[in-house]
């Protein structure tokens, strides 16, 4: 029953069904979508760990897939986009919840020139998750928007992201003007073609491919 209910989550990613009234994709009118399943699938008792691992971001695998392999277009990755981003508003709250007082602060955005901002967010959650105060910078930060905020909320971390390779070498300029002025700061850069090898030639203290292991390298780093 639990798979069932994980597969359909994953489907209305797929196919970008966003909710119960969304009147796309057509063959999917009048059922529920990302939303409503994601409400029931917790109300459940499922995890929120689950939803997010074994629905969500296997949707969105698929979603990829097939936009590489141009069986789909930009407009029904938007929609899966925000069938994903529907759900994800249900989870937040469970990510978010700790009665934890706040380990630090962490400026985190989606660098210059890129525009996708869903990893980003679930990296967020997992920060708060475990106790850190997110300054949610956005997309598109330039240099200069990741300095502002830096100064208005220094003491803290900073968490770059990238998901095309064509602003992943916008980190590096990024990474070399906040370590200019704020040379002791940490920052942690990620995104799915960001590699190791990549961060320490631009001089970010950590990779990590995924948000659990972002989370762990802060705490170990702060601790
Ligand atoms: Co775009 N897109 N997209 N896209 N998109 C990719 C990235 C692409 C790989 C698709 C493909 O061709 N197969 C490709 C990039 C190719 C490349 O660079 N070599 C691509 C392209 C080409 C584009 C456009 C250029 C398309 C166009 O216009 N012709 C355009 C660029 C717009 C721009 O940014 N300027 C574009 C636009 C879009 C949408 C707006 C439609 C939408 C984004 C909506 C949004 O984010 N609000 C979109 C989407 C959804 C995707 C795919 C399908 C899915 C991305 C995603 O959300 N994945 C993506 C294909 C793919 O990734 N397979 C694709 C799910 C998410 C949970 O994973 O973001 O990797 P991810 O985050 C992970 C980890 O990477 C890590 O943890 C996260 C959670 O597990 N992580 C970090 C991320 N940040 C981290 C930071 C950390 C630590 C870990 O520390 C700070």
């Amino acid at each position: 029953m639990n798979d069932e209910q994980l597969s359909k989550i994953a489907e209305c990613v797929q196919k970008g069904k966003i909710d119960g009234r969304s009147p796309y994709p057509p063959d999917m009118q009048g059922q529920d979508g990302a939303d409503e399943l994601t409400v029931k699938a917790l109300a459940a008792g499922m995890s929120p760990h689950d939803i997010l691992s074994q629905a969500l971001i296997v949707g969105m695998k698929v979603v990829g897939e097939r936009f590489r392999d141009n069986e789909i277009y930009l407009p029904d990755v938007l929609m899966s986009a925000r069938a994903m981003n529907a759900a994800m508003e249900h989870l937040k709250p469970f990510f978010s919840s700790g009665n934890v007082q706040y380990k630090g602060k962490i400026v985190l955005g989606t660098v210059a020139g890129d525009l996708h901002d869903i990893g980003k967010k679930i990296v967020g959650m997992f920060f708060e998750g475990g106790g850190w105060q997110v300054i949610d910078c956005g997309v598109d930060v330039n240099e200069e928007r990741f300095l502002q905020s830096i100064a208005e909320h220094s003491p803290c971390a900073v968490g770059l992201s990238a998901l095309l390779t064509t602003t992943m070498v916008n980190m590096e300029s990024i990474v070399e003007g906040i370590k200019r002025k704020y040379p002791d700061i940490h920052v942690i850069v990620g995104g799915a073609p960001v590699t190791d090898a990549f961060a320490q030639r631009i001089g970010a203290d950590f990779y990590s491919p995924d948000p659990q292991a972002a989370l762990d390298k802060l705490n170990l780093a702060c601790a």
